[in-house]
């Protein structure tokens, strides 16, 4: 019997719990060629901010030991354009489309959250709070839960009722569960973590910074066990709420880590750049990694690193027999 695999993210249900994170493949065009955008649970595009951005001067990646750093900074084609031409493209090729976006004020992200609750077809908003707050010093919205809490506020009051809301939090805080749970206070359906770690790197032979926008932000599997401690922790403390987990996921067998550690959809990001296939490889993986564990449900298995007394119950009986 396949694996039920179904994930659910507010009013909505998807049929699997892959996605692509936002940021590694655009709006879908690039990977339609590799992939069909429609087996996945949903597309998770580039955030988008109310007008086009060109983003950072190059060069604005790097290499790193199991890991890349970037630097896009933002660059998009602004929201009339994304509403125009990407997402009718998306939806004419049956994707699920969860729109990530960005902005300076909250004002901005409220408007964005208008726009595309008067478009039809959107799955989800994801809210990337990893942006300069221009009325807060320039401090990023994720690593204040006032600022995270008042962006979560203004969209969900935007937000059309059935459309869920979904915060995307930032590693590089003291205490990511005070900030989930701002944004939960302030009514986010769901979770998503984690965007990138603040890194650098400097070029020994110019004796310079490599990227133009000087720092970046690092991701691949050198950060997957920063995203399994964030899950946890998350998980830990607000088992009721949906999380989309990403960092590093490769295979199968990653995506099932970040699930038992609480994640109840992954993401694939950085895989993307040399396995454009990959989310569609990993659904496959994902589903073979819990049918040999005799896993029926994928829900059976969301956060069960954390509760030991439950693991035999999730497994099959012949598996139940082979582990003791
Ligand atoms: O565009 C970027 O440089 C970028 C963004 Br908005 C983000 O949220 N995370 C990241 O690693 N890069």
């Amino acid at each position: 019997m396949p694996v039920d695999l179904r994930s659910r993210l507010g009013h909505v249900e998807l049929p699997n719990p892959i996605m692509t994170a936002s940021g590694c493949a655009g709006a879908g065009r690039e990977l339609a060629q590799f992939m069909d955008v429609s087996r996945i649970g949903a597309f998770v595009t580039k955030s988008v901010m109310l007008g086009p951005r060109s983003g950072r001067p190059t060069p604005r990646m790097a290499e790193t030991p199991s890991g890349m750093l970037n630097s896009v900074g933002l660059q998009a084609p602004g929201i009339d354009a994304f509403l125009q031409r990407d997402l009718p493209w998306l939806l004419s090729r049956g994707a699920r489309a969860v729109v990530s976006i960005a902005a300076s004020t909250v004002a901005e992200y409220a408007e964005l959250a208008a726009r595309l609750s008067d478009a039809a077809g959107v799955t989800a908003i994801e809210v990337n709070l990893s942006c300069p707050n221009v009325e807060h010093r320039g401090l990023v919205f994720a690593a204040s839960p006032d600022d995270s809490a008042s962006v979560t506020d203004a969209v969900r009051s935007q937000a059309r009722y059935d459309l869920p809301v979904v915060a995307k939090l930032s590693p590089d805080v003291t205490d990511i569960v005070a900030i989930a749970k701002a944004c939960v206070s302030a009514g986010a359906d769901g979770l998503s973590m984690i965007n990138t770690v603040l890194g650098m790197v400097i070029d020994t032979d110019t004796m310079r910074p490599h990227l133009a926008g000087l720092t970046g932000g690092l991701s691949g599997p050198a950060i997957r066990p920063i995203a399994v401690r964030c899950i946890w922790q998350v998980r830990e403390a607000l088992p009721g709420v949906p999380i989309i987990g990403m960092g590093g996921v490769r295979t199968g067998q990653d995506a099932l880590e970040l699930i038992l550690a609480g994640a109840s959809m992954v993401s694939v990001g950085t895989t993307l750049f040399h396995d454009p296939s990959a989310c569609v490889r990993v659904l496959h993986e994902l589903e073979e990694e819990l049918t040999v564990r005799g896993v029926e449900t994928l829900a059976d298995v969301v956060g069960l690193a954390q509760q030991p007394g439950a693991i035999t119950r999730a497994l099959s009986p012949n598996v139940r027999a082979r582990r003791t």
